[in-house]
């Protein structure tokens, strides 16, 4: 009798850990007044206070390709280390005018070059250009979690491996604003959260 309540304390114990390390899902969908369509806005938890992340070793990409930034918008963790890769046949360059580790410029290179450049400043937006085809734009959003998704055209993201917890949920479009959400994820469910972005 007592091996066995001992037996289901255990149990009960490998149970309560196995449920706080799991974590859930954010899904959802965004609605977008004054743009193309509600691709490209960066959905992300703003911060988990009392929590920080550590950078993360792997580089992200982007690749200039057809004469575009791909992916045009990337969000980022701080600490990461984005590599810019020229696929084109022509030079391109990558600067940003905005304040994000300084106002860089990156320089110019040819096609199946990479140029790197380590983003340290949470919640910096740099904007990316190049100064060979003005009409190229980018974006890099970096940010204090790495929980975040970019929205398909369609306007449609989910945030997965999501722990546990009560969040500030926020959006960001290059040219629409929508409201910060509070939402609680539990620990194995999904929650959906819906934004509305406009001018
Ligand atoms: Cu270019």
């Amino acid at each position: 009798m007592k091996m066995k309540v001992t037996l289901m304390i255990v149990v009960a114990a490998i149970l309560a850990t196995a449920q706080s390390i799991q974590a859930g899902t954010i899904k959802g969908k965004v609605t977008a007044h004054g743009a193309k369509n509600a691709g490209d806005a960066v959905v992300y938890i703003d911060k988990i206070p009392g929590k920080s992340f550590p950078a993360p070793k792997a580089h992200a990409k982007i690749d200039q390709r057809n004469m575009t930034f791909k992916p045009k918008v990337l969000p980022v963790l701080v600490g990461t280390t984005v590599d810019f890769l020229n696929s084109d046949d022509v030079l391109h360059n990558v600067y940003s005018p905005d304040k994000c580790d300084g106002k860089f410029n990156l320089g110019s290179w040819p096609k199946g070059q990479t140029k790197s450049m380590t983003f340290t400043s949470a919640g910096c937006i740099a904007t990316l250009l190049c100064n060979v085809h003005p009409e190229m734009q980018g974006t890099v959003v970096v940010l204090e979690t790495p929980y975040h998704a970019v929205t398909g055209a369609d306007g449609s993201y989910t945030i997965k491996g999501v722990p546990a917890g009560t969040y500030t949920l926020k959006i960001w479009h290059e040219k629409l604003h929508g409201a910060a959400q509070q939402i609680t994820v539990t620990e194995s469910g999904e929650v959906e959260a819906n934004f509305d972005i406009k001018r």
